[in-house]
């Protein structure tokens, strides 16, 4: 059943696949529980919430055995303008990824349900997840053996680096089980020591310092002593992921036609970055992950680069 699955999901477009035992993640709950005390999940009040599934799958979806991760290489092919405001790699494409991992997703049960039959899922519940549950991806894929949690809190998958996606799907039947690989972090601290905000440190990431939280989940005004240090970033943040020695090592562009980059981030330049309207953010970012930022959001932290721009 494992190597059906896995094989399943290669050939269905997924870029690495790893099977592992639902079971509580009792270090993870306190880990989580310090870090919300701390209040460094900033205005995300959704990750308070469900603390007791969020930590035991078995609550969240009833009947899971085991919890199938997939991940999709994302890392483009070309680059946006460096002098235009950023855009993170994640929010290329002209589809948001969401879509595009759980269509894949569906295929996926679909495969498995036609061979093991019906009863391999809990159909009473939502059971395929990408980004949007209470669900600790990172940790599942490590657990799953797809790489392991760097400093800058990223899975890193080795052969793909960290620019990947990560999708979730809750089996209800047991199978065999992939084993956890080791750290590969040793004694670098490049992404620490890189982040312009200070976000990192060994510990954790404080998402109130952290540029992607500013641009794109801060529903205030992004803090004044932050707004010089955005790093000509838009939307979300690139620099702890790009400064890894794993990525330089691993990161290849992906072949995935689904996550074909939408042409603005191709081609606009600072100018038409700065003129962009309602209308045309709506044509060209209705399907991509763009939208969530949404428009005056996406303005605003435009503005915030070009003033820093002009008096520098
Ligand atoms: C909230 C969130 C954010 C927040 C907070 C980030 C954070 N570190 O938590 C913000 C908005 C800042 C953010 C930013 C980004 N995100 Co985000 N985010 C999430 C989300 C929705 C939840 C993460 C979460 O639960 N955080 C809570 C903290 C406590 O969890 P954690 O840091 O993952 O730590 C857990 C484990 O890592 C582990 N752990 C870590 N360290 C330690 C130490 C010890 C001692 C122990 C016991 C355990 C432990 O235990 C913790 C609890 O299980 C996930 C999707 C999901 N449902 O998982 C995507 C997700 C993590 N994000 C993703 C992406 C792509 C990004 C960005 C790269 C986007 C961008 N370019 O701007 C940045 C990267 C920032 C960074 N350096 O992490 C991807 C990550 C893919 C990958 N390869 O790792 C995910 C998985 C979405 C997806 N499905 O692909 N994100
Ligand atoms: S995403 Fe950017 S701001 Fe956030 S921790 Fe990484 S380098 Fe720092
Ligand atoms: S930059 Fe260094 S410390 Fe940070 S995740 Fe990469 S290998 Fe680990």
């Amino acid at each position: 059943m494992r190597n059906f699955i896995i094989n399943t999901a290669l050939s269905i477009g997924f870029d690495a696949c790893g099977i592992t035992k639902a079971e509580t993640l009792s270090a993870d709950a306190s880990y989580l529980q310090s870090w919300l005390k701390a209040g460094c999940h900033a205005s995300m009040k959704y990750l308070e919430r469900n603390f007791d599934k969020r930590v035991n799958p078995k609550l969240l979806v009833p009947g899971c055995e085991s919890i199938i991760v997939v991940l999709m290489n994302y890392f483009p092919s070309e680059m946006q303008l460096s002098a235009a405001p950023q855009i993170a790699k994640y929010a290329y494409s002209k589809i948001d990824y969401h879509k595009v991992l759980k269509t894949k997703l569906q295929q996926l049960e679909k495969a498995i349900t036609e061979k093991f039959g019906k009863n391999s899922f809990n159909d009473e519940v939502q059971h395929i997840f990408v980004d949007s549950a209470p669900v600790l991806e990172r940790r599942w894929a490590e657990k799953a053996g797809l790489g392991w949690i760097g400093k800058n809190k990223q899975l890193i998958h080795p052969g793909l680096g960290s620019y990947v996606f990560i999708g979730i799907l809750m089996m209800n039947a047991e199978t065999e089980y992939d084993l956890p690989i080791k750290n590969r972090c040793g004694n670098c601290r490049k992404c620490i020591d890189s982040c312009p905000t200070q976000a990192l440190s060994e510990e954790w990431l404080d998402a109130n310092k952290c540029i992607s939280y500013l641009t794109i989940e801060c529903k205030t005004n992004i803090p004044e002593e932050f707004q010089g240090k955005l790093s000509n970033y838009a939307v979300g943040c690139d620099i702890c992921a790009d400064v890894c020695p794993w990525n330089r090592k691993w990161a290849q562009p992906n072949r995935h036609p689904e996550l074909e980059t939408a042409s603005p981030i191709k081609k606009w330049n600072c100018k038409q970055w700065e003129n962009l309207n309602q209308e045309e953010f709506e044509s060209a970012f209705s399907k991509s992950a763009i939208e969530y930022v949404g428009y005056s959001k996406l303005k605003e932290n435009i503005s915030i680069l070009m003033e820093k721009f002009k008096k520098d």
